[in-house]
Formats: structure tokens, C-alpha cells, sequence
């Protein structure tokens, strides 16, 4: 395809399309003669596509088409509504950024639209008179982002922290007095009430100037080492407070770094001062659906690579807030809390207990709190889903605060129901809020804002994007694992993108729902527990009581109720995946691809970990669909031999070594999913050495750089995957070397990027540099926090009067996706 060089006057798409249409006329206007056949209509790019070659066939004819503005304009195009005698546009040239426009079909005219006009087209489609009715509700959360500063580059995407810092220093350049809100703020540092860094003495820029030349002048005079305390008495007579470091050393670079962000604020040295600071010790984290427990959960319905995410976060966490607590010379505990849902009918795990410590940490608890209804506590588990009619209940900040010694400083919300409780905490106790999606359904439904009234008896997916929709603008800053779960990629809107502008007719017209280009936007990839997923080749650390277990699981001839199949050559190596049974995780995929590939079925063994064998022992749908299909294609391929299915796996330890297990065969993990929003088993492969080849539909196409960390596989088409995979175990028979160089590129890439050491660090820099922007930009704050507020009470609220509260009959399930 073309590309944007193609562009001639300026760079705007809709500048040049006029020019584009004139040059094909005549071909033009048969296409959109045939786009208008069917009537209203929304048509994806495929499809539009699909169209000119059933109008243009001659293959070279189209070609000459699509060269050029036209052939660029067309691959930008995300979809198009038809309305005649109108065809709108929504075009979408790079990460973020659109352009609307409609073209008369009569005479090829283009005008530009707005993003608001092109709502109502597709509208049009779905309920005509709610569409043109000039009083429909429109809700513009950007009308009250006028004093924020926006990035503008696609690749500054997610890069919001950098840009906050650098806003941040032309507000506090220029006369000293500028800067007073760095001393406001100082002052207002404190734990359990006592006053940390300055006090009332050092309450003006001048004052802290001064204070500051002199201590360093004393500080210059002590070895680096001298403990705070020694010279703790003297600080205080000067107005400062403990916070700024254990050692005459640190607290001089502390001081330092104020000094010269005081003289002339910089960036770099305004994120690096905000950093250092003693601003947050108690952190709540909500996930609130369940099951949440740190044993026998994963495999249950909608529990997957949230909790292991969580659970690893806390700890992570942890051990980086008790070190810098340590280094700013405070004899403070943090205190981490993860709030969810307790459910009495736990199903054999602990999700009935109220509290429990996390494992591997000092001061992490896990704390349950009930769902109430009218009738009581509700005993069973249900869906994601369905879980809007309990949430503002379950908001109970006095439980919180029993459990913790004074109000938390920061609160993380994950998935769409954490999210929303966390924005109506921090609301109620006026703290900082962030957000983790994991994943935002919108994306993975087709259409599904103009298809709620379809989609709502099942999804209630009108709650969901209000909800986050309220989350995400309530947030003071939203963590994603990747720039594609923000902005997506050259091809494909991002999640957050997509919630940009969207409409549910009849209800909402979102025109503007969050901008990408926000700076609250940053990336802060997730890891794996290192010492759980460790390197095959660490051969003092593996863990061997696993391994007659293991060889069981892989090798063993019957079947049982763990796994069922064999493999009768065990000298080949594994081609090994491992995920819950969900239809968008494609491991039936991966069985029809490698049943079809005899290549591939020659040179290795297949083995996956996921859901039952048995249908009856499902709960869900979806899942049981999968199973089906499952048993159907190991007939279908006489599987027999070379392919063995095991049941999901609960114990990460073992899974660990079982990983390890598949890297001794010199074998590889495929992630071959439709969709994955990150992905933490590719990167619990990569930690275990396994060469990994993984979906390049979301996350992992940036976890892995293709050919060189891992391979990237297209799940649309599985021939190709195949082939891929077949001819990286054909290279490394002939050369067994070319195994161990991808294994240590996919090592490589994990230790520079993927590690929950750099998270934890760039997760409390988050917390500490936004607490600061909440307050500078206070005022503005609480302007869009009141129409947040009016948005949840008039609209949230009535819809989560649709979603029916359970009796006590068993719930049916839906899948997460
Ligand atoms: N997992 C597991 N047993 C299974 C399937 C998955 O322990 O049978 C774990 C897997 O190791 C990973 C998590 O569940 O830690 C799945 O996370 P991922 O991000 O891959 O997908 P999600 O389930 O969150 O969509
Ligand atoms: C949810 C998902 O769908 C996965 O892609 C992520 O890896 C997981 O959460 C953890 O963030």
C-alpha cells in the first residue's frame, strides 16, 4: 500500500481526497454506486475493499487505482457509513489521530465533518430518530480539558509522565514566587499527621531557597554516611522535617536537586526531586470480582492473568516502597491492601475468608468484602458482567480504613468494576487515583457500542463503557502494559482509542470520551515472578520435586482426569501452549494448525494446557464449545500420538518448571490467540528460555521483536504460523545454535524491559509526580470531577437498574474474553 508520502498539498487526508476521487473518477463513482446498492449501512474496511474489486476487475485497472492518495486514503480507512446519497468516512492516519469526512456519491464532493457528525451517521443506521433529534444526550468529558496540555506526536503516546514533568516546569519558571506551589505542596507531606520535609517555619520559596544554601553548606562538611538522626535536631531548628534521606549523602543530593529546580525548574530534575519524595505509604488495590485468591483460583471463570498480575504487584510493590521508605530515612511500614469481593460460596478456595496476608510479603493483605443485595450478602460468584448492581455498596471506605492506620495515598483500580470503585473512593477521601484496564471489552465485540440494545441482555456492556468511561477520565493516571492497549497500531485503533468517540444510540452520544493524547497515558509493562519463572539452563535452582509430576504429565501413556492423549516420540521436541479454554485465545487454533501441518507434525510434539476434556465439568458456554471442537479436531487429524491435552494447571510453581520441562526438549511456547490485550504467558516463557511465538494481534507484538527476541504469528492465518514454526524447528536441526540465540534474545528483551522491578519504580514515580499535578491543577480537577459526578448519578446509576440481580437459582456464565 501506499504510503503517506503520497500525500500532496498538505498532510491532511481531507484535504487530498478531492484531488484523489477527480483522478478516478469514472471508477469512483461505480464503486460508491455500489456501496450505496445495500442502503444504510456500516461497511469495514475489508468489506470496502471487497466491493471495488467486484466493480474494478481488472487487476491492473485497480492497481493503478490504489496507487497513490486514493490507495493511502483506503488502507487509513477504519470504516465508512453509508447514508444516501452519502458515504461517511472515518479515516485514521496514524496512531490516535482521525479524520471524518462524507462524500456525495452524485458528484464526489468531500466536506470535512466532525467526529460528532459522523456519530449521528452511524446512528442513522441503528434508530433514526433519536439520531436526528437535536436534544439527544451528548456527553463531552473534553470540554473540560481545555487548560491541559495534550502531546500531539503518535509516539509520544503513553510517555505521560515525561511530559507532565515538563509541563509541570513551565508553570514553575520564571520568578521565584512561581515555585511557591512546590513549598505549598511540601507542606503538606506528612504521615499519620506528623509533618514530613519542611514545616511552617520554611513556608515560602525564599525561605526554602535560603535554608537550603545553608544546609547544604553543613551538610558539605559531614562524611556521606552520617545517619539523618545525627544531625536531625539541628534541621529541625532550620524548618526541615525528616523525608529527605537516610544519610548526609542522599539528603545533600535531595536538597541539591530542590536547589536547582528552585533556581531554574528543569524536567529531568523536577521528576527526579517529585520522585524522591516521601509521598505515599498505604495503597489500595481493587479488583473486585473474583475469585481473587493466591491458590487453586486460576482456571475458575474470569480469573486469569489479573490476579497473577495483582498478587505479583503487590509484592513488587512492596519491596520497592520499603526501600526508598528505608533511604528516605522514615521508620515507616507501608501498608498494601487488595480489596475484592468476598464470596461465601467459594468453591473450595479462600475467597470466603475477609483477610489474609499475601504471600512473600511483610505487610500485604488481601481484604474480602461482601456483595450486599436487599435480601443480605450474596453467596454465589457472578459474572463480570453482571456486577454493576452491588458496586456502589461495596465502596465502603470505613472498612478500608479500619484495616489501615490512617487514609491510603493512592488507590489502583483494575478492570472495569475495580476501576469504578476506585474512582468513588478517591472521590469520597480526596486521594490519587490510577487505573489498570488488563483489558477493555469494547474493542474485542465488533460494533458493540452501536449494537449495545443487541449485546445488553447478555453483556450489559452499556454499564461497562460508562463505567469506563467515568474511570478513565476520573483517573489521575492510567497504567497500561503496552502503547497498542493506548493507540493500537498502524492498522488497528488502540483500547483506549476506541473510547474516544463512540455512541450508543438511543442513549449516549459520547463525542468525546478520552483522548489518547492525555498525559495521564503511561505504559508500565508487567513482569514475571523471577523466581518462578526462571531459565532452564539455572540448573541449581530447578525445581526437581516437580519432576516425576512433570514427566507424568507429559509423557505418561493413559489418560486420566489431568490430561488425555500421548506422544509416542518423546525425543522431538514440544511445541507447548497454556491458557484458559477461551475462544479468542485460539488454542483450538493452534491444534488445527499443527493437525494440518505435516511438516510440523514430523519434526515436533504438541502439548497444551487449558480447561477440561470433559464438557460436563464446564460452566460455561464458550468454554464448552471449545471443548467440543477440541475432541472433534484430534479425531479429525488423528492426533493420536503427537498430541497431548492436559487440564488447567493451578500450581505456578510447577508450571514453572513445566515451561523449564518443555525447554529442556528444545521446544518453543505459542501464544496464538485472536486477541491478547498483554499477555503474561509469553512472557513466562521468555523468562524460562523458550524461544516464543506469539499473536501479532495486540501485546505481544511488542513484547517480542519479531525474528530476533521471538517470532510474531498472524492466528488469521494459520498456514503461515505453521509454516513459521516448522521452519525455526527445521534451522535448528541443522543448526542447533539458532535455538539458543533466539532463547537468549527473548531473555534479553525480558531483562530490559519486562521486569516488576522497573514497574514497581515507575509505579510509585507515577503515584508521586501525579499527587503533585492533582494539586497544581486542583481547580480544574474538581470543575470536571462535578460532571463526572452528574454522569455517574443520571445515567450510570439508571442502567445499573437493568442488570437483574440474581436469585438464588444457579447463574449461567459467560466467558471473559
Ligand atoms: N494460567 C495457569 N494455568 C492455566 C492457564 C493459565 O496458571 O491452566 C496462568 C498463566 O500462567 C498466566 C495467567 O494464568 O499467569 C494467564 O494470564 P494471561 O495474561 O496469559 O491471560 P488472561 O487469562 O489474563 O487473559
Ligand atoms: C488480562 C488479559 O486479557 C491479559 O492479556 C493480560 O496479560 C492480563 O489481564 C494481565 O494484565
Amino acid at each position: 500500500m501506499p504510503s503517506a508520502a503520497a500525500l500532496r498539498r498538505t498532510n491532511s487526508v481531507v484535504d487530498n481526497m478531492p484531488d484523489a476521487l477527480r483522478q478516478s473518477r469514472y471508477h469512483m463513482k461505480r464503486c460508491f454506486a455500489k456501496y450505496l446498492e445495500q442502503g444504510r449501512r456500516i461497511i469495514k474496511l475489508h468489506h470496502l475493499m471487497e466491493e471495488m474489486e467486484q466493480v474494478i476487475d481488472d487487476k491492473s485497472e485497480r492497481s493503478q487505482v490504489l496507487e497513490g492518495i486514493l490507495g493511502y486514503i483506503l488502507s487509513s480507512t477504519q470504516e465508512a457509513v453509508v447514508d444516501p446519497p452519502y458515504v461517511a468516512f472515518a479515516i485514521r492516519p496514524n496512531p490516535g489521530v482521525w479524520e471524518f469526512v462524507r462524500v456525495n456519491s452524485e458528484d464526489l464532493s468531500v466536506e470535512p465533518i466532525t467526529p460528532t457528525d459522523y456519530l449521528k451517521f452511524k446512528e442513522r443506521v441503528h434508530d433514526e430518530k433519536w439520531a436526528t433529534d437535536e436534544n439527544s444526550f451528548e456527553a463531552d468529558f473534553g470540554a473540560f480539558d481545555f487548560q491541559i496540555p495534550h502531546l500531539n506526536l503518535s509516539s509520544s503516546i503513553g510517555n505521560g509522565l515525561q511530559f507532565t514533568s515538563k509541563f509541570l516546569t513551565t508553570k514553575l519558571t520564571g520568578k521565584l514566587e512561581k515555585t511557591q506551589a512546590i513549598v505549598d505542596y511540601l507542606l503538606t507531606l506528612n504521615h499519620q499527621g506528623e509533618s514530613l520535609v519542611i514545616n511552617d517555619t520554611l513556608n515560602s520559596a525564599a525561605k526554602l531557597q535560603m535554608a537550603l544554601v545553608v544546609a547544604d553548606a553543613f551538610l558539605s562538611g559531614l562524611p556521606k554516611d552520617t545517619a539523618y538522626q545525627n544531625f536531625e535536631l539541628r534541621f529541625k531548628e532550620w524548618g526541615f522535617e525528616r523525608g529527605w534521606g537516610d544519610t548526609a549523602g542522599r539528603v545533600k543530593e535531595t536538597m541539591r536537586t530542590l536547589s536547582e529546580v528552585l533556581q531554574a525548574p528543569d524536567p529531568v530534575n523536577l521528576e527526579k526531586f517529585l520522585s524522591m519524595l516521601p509521598t505515599i505509604f498505604n495503597v489500595v488495590i481493587f479488583s473486585v470480582h473474583g475469585y481473587f485468591g493466591q491458590a487453586d483460583v486460576l482456571g475458575l471463570p474470569d480469573t486469569g492473568g489479573q490476579v497473577v498480575y495483582i498478587l505479583d504487584q503487590v509484592k513488587s510493590l512492596e519491596a520497592e516502597l520499603l526501600l526508598r521508605i528505608k533511604q528516605l530515612g522514615l521508620n515507616v511500614k507501608p501498608q498494601i491492601l487488595v480489596v475484592t469481593r468476598l464470596i461465601p460460596d467459594a468453591r473450595g478456595t479462600k475467597c470466603h475468608q475477609e483477610l489474609e496476608p499475601v504471600n512473600d510479603t511483610k505487610h500485604s493483605h488481601i481484604l474480602r468484602v461482601p456483595f450486599q443485595t436487599d435480601k443480605g450478602i450474596l453467596p454465589q460468584w457472578v459474572s463480570r458482567f453482571d456486577i454493576y448492581p452491588y458496586l456502589e455498596r461495596f465502596t465502603q471506605a470505613s472498612k478500608i480504613l479500619e484495616f489501615m492506620d490512617g487514609k491510603p495515598d493512592l488507590v489502583i483500580g483494575n478492570y472495569t468494576d475495580g476501576n469504578l470503585v476506585a474512582s468513588l473512593i478517591a472521590r469520597k477521601l480526596g486521594i490519587t487515583q490510577g487505573t489498570i484496564a488488563h483489558a477493555l471489552e469494547k474493542t474485542k465485540y465488533e460494533d458493540s457500542d452501536v449494537n449495545w440494545k443487541e449485546l445488553d441482555p447478555k453483556y450489559h456492556f452499556s454499564c461497562q463503557f460508562m463505567a469506563d468511561t467515568v474511570a478513565m477520565n476520573a483517573a489521575d493516571f492510567i497504567i497500561t502494559s503496552t502503547y497498542q492497549e493506548i493507540a493500537g497500531s498502524k492498522d488497528r485503533p488502540g483500547q483506549y482509542e476506541s473510547h474516544a468517540a463512540f455512541t450508543l444510540p438511543g442513549l449516549c452520544r459520547v463525542v468525546s470520551g478520552i483522548n489518547v493524547f492525555d498525559p495521564k497515558f503511561n505504559i508500565a509493562a508487567p513482569g514475571a515472578d523471577q523466581s518462578i519463572y526462571f531459565p532452564n539452563t539455572d540448573k541449581e535452582n530447578r525445581l526437581s520435586q516437580f519432576h516425576p509430576a512433570i514427566e507424568d504429565l507429559l509423557f505418561s501413556k493413559g489418560d486420566n482426569v489431568e490430561h488425555t492423549g500421548y506422544l509416542s516420540e518423546r525425543r522431538k521436541p514440544i511445541v507447548f501452549s497454556m491458557a484458559r479454554l477461551d475462544v479468542v485465545k485460539n488454542l483450538s487454533g493452534l491444534v488445527e494448525w499443527y493437525g494440518k501441518n505435516k511438516k510440523l507434525r514430523n519434526l515436533v510434539n504438541l502439548v497444551i494446557v487449558g480447561g477440561f476434556f470433559d464438557p460436563s465439568k464446564s460452566k460455561d458456554r464458550e468454554e464448552m464449545a471449545e471443548i467440543k471442537k477440541m475432541h472433534d479436531l484430534i479425531d479429525k487429524y488423528q492426533l493420536k500420538g503427537q498430541f497431548r491435552w492436559i487440564a488447567a494447571q493451578t500450581n505456578r510453581y510447577r508450571n514453572g518448571e513445566l515451561y523449564r520441562c518443555i525447554a529442556d526438549t528444545r521446544g518453543a511456547f505459542v501464544q496464538p490467540a485472536l486477541y491478547e490485550a498483554f499477555g503474561l504467558t509469553v512472557i513466562e516463557a521468555m523468562n524460562c528460555g523458550l524461544p516464543t511465538f506469539a499473536t501479532n494481534q495486540g501485546g505481544p507484538a511488542e513484547i517480542i521483536v519479531d525474528g530476533v527476541s521471538g517470532f510474531h504469528i498472524d492466528p488469521l492465518n494459520g498456514d503461515e504460523s505453521s509454516n513459521k514454526i516448522a521452519d525455526f524447528f527445521e534451522k535448528c536441526k541443522a543448526d542447533p545454535s539458532h535455538w539458543n540465540v533466539i532463547s537468549a534474545a527473548g531473555l534479553q528483551r525480558i531483562n530490559e524491559c519486562y521486569t516488576w522491578k522497573i514497574y514497581a519504580n515507575k509505579l510509585i514515580n507515577m503515584g508521586n509526580i501525579y499527587t503533585f499535578w492533582r494539586q497544581v491543577n486542583k481547580e480544574q480537577k474538581e470543575a470536571k470531577q462535578r460532571y463526572i459526578q452528574m454522569f455517574y448519578n443520571l445515567i450510570f446509576k439508571n442502567l445499573v437498574k437493568t442488570v437483574p440481580v440474581p436469585s438464588d437459582e444457579p447463574q449461567q456464565t459467560v466467558s471473559k474474553q
